[in-house]
């Protein structure tokens, strides 16, 4: 399936395909673990480390269409997070992931991790919501980790501000039954009912109903603690000052057509941000590198 997105030689470990909706899919399967990532949005649907159950979670009733973001995965949030500020018809969560993205590099190291880097083809012109110019490369490494780096560069002669999240669906038995540790005594956006200003106390995140939060000032590691899988999932990270944490629960899934009415069980994300106060300027010429690495521990 030839595409202009694709402008590497790929190594044997990595395959092109039409994927759903055919929509341009990378295959990545080497002898550490198996990957699967979409051009539309660099936008990484599947990662199964040797020895492991999936930890990525994806709806069933995800839009497959390039004008939709895909629903699940890791989509990556910039450079808004959330609603536009001011721009009401602006796509939620930025235009990042619902453009494509092309691979300008693809190899093996000696590890046996793959290593691919992405580059945003940016919207001609800017966007009024954004009326900036961008370079934005997104390095992806599938291995017994799954690392995942965005780096935006500002090559524009004005100062610019954006908001980025990796906005990663972790699959999970049953939120009801999990654990977040990591977060203790951290502040918080809670966005449930309108936005206000709260602190996790000494106690693990636990889901009893919606929950959409935004944590702020961390640069701490988050563990997914799921006794169902009998496994943890860490998320460390760095150059990033917010996490998000959230799942729709009943009534936000039914609210959302590309989301099943009774999913909302196997899924949590657990987002690597920095959005809010934590917006990044970048003088003219500047860049900065925001990274999540993820790591599954088998609990006996
Ligand atoms: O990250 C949490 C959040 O901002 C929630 O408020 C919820 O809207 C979610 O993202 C999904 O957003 P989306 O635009 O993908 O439907």
């Amino acid at each position: 399936m030839p595409t202009p997105l694709v402008r590497a030689a790929l190594p044997a470990t990595v395959s092109l395909e039409s994927g759903e909706g055919q929509l341009p899919r990378l295959i990545v399967a080497n002898a550490l673990a198996r990957a699967e990532i979409y051009l539309h949005g660099a936008h990484v649907t599947a990662w199964q480390p040797q020895g492991h159950e999936p930890v990525l979670w994806m709806s069933r009733k995800s839009a497959w269409d390039a004008t939709k973001p895909i629903r699940g995965g890791v989509p990556i949030c910039f450079p808004w997070f959330g609603p536009h500020a001011t721009d009401k018809t602006a796509p939620g969560h930025g235009f990042a992931r619902l453009l494509d993205w092309t691979l300008v590099e693809a190899r093996d190291d000696e590890r046996g991790a793959t290593h691919l880097t992405f580059e945003l083809t940016p919207p001609a012109p800017p966007p009024a919501a954004w009326p900036h110019t961008v370079a934005a490369t997104y390095h992806v490494t599938v291995g017994s980790s799954l690392v995942l780096a965005l780096d935006v560069r500002n090559p524009g002669t004005d100062a610019s501000s954006f908001e980025e999240a990796l906005h990663t669906y972790f699959a999970v038995r049953d939120v009801r039954a999990i654990e977040i540790s990591g977060l203790a005594g951290t502040d918080y956006l809670d966005k449930v009912g309108g936005t206000s200003q709260r602190n996790q106390g000494a106690e693990p995140i636990r889901f009893t109903a919606e929950t959409d939060r935004v944590y702020l000032n961390t640069q701490a590691a988050c563990t997914i603690h799921d006794p169902g899988t009998r496994r943890r999932i860490v998320v460390r990270k760095s150059r990033s000052n917010a996490t998000v944490v959230w799942n729709p629960w009943v009534d936000k899934a039914r609210a959302m057509p590309d989301f099943g009415d009774d999913e909302w069980p196997e899924m949590v994300c657990v987002e690597t941000g920095n959005v809010n106060l934590h917006a990044v300027r970048l003088a003219p010429g500047a860049s900065h590198t925001m990274t999540a690495t993820i790591d599954v521990v088998a609990v006996p």
